[in-house]
């Protein structure tokens, strides 16, 4: 192997801006020449774990499943970036776990609900809120949010670009 491997976890609400940030974490080290591969609900929801929805038992089997393809990532040598609210601090622990030590990085995109809210950049927020979609995370489903994560940024504060740069400087050395 010629580099480290990681998970970068990014946890948090929809719309708090997970997969923006992990996206702009990414470009900066495919600069850096790190081989990354970024797990989101639009390559992991639509076909590995198509069967699953959004009930409690769903989540953890969602986050179960994306947990054991990290661990197969990075036995590969990758740095695996993932954006999955990942509510519940049980599932996030579970995966810590499966991960070599000091490989699993826990990153708090810490939006408070009022702002992903009057983000609302598909309108599930307004229809969760008619009724219209159960189970919405900070509506009607939980979100356990870290308590120790490695790394917290804070959207209101920063634009994704300096959320990204910070965490590239958290993480760094890299070998
Ligand atoms: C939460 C939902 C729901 C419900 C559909 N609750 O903002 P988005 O659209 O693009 O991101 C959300 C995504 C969440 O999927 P995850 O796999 O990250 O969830 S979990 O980790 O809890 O398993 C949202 C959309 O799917 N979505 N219904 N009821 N988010």
């Amino acid at each position: 192997k010629n580099q480290t491997p990681r998970v970068l976890w990014f946890t948090g609400l929809s719309g708090s801006g997970k997969s923006t940030i992990a996206n702009e974490v990414e470009k900066k080290l495919a600069i850096m020449n790190r081989h990354t591969f970024l797990l989101d609900g639009d390559n992991v929801r639509h076909g590995l774990n198509k069967d699953l929805g959004f009930t409690e038992s769903d989540r953890i089997e969602n986050i179960r499943r994306v947990g054991e393809v990290c661990k197969l990532m990075t036995d590969a040598g990758l740095i695996v970036l993932t954006a999955f609210i990942s509510p519940f601090r049980a599932d996030r622990q579970l995966v810590r776990e499966m991960i070599d030590a000091g490989e699993f990085i826990e990153i708090h995109v810490d939006t408070p609900l009022e702002v992903a809210e009057a983000r609302d950049v598909k309108g599930l927020y307004k229809k969760a809120r008619e009724g219209k979609l159960k189970n919405f995370t900070g509506i009607d489903s939980p979100y356990e949010a870290p308590e120790n994560p490695e790394i917290r940024v804070n959207t209101v504060e920063m634009t994704p670009q300096q959320a990204a740069d910070y965490i590239i400087g958290q993480i760094l050395p890299l070998k």
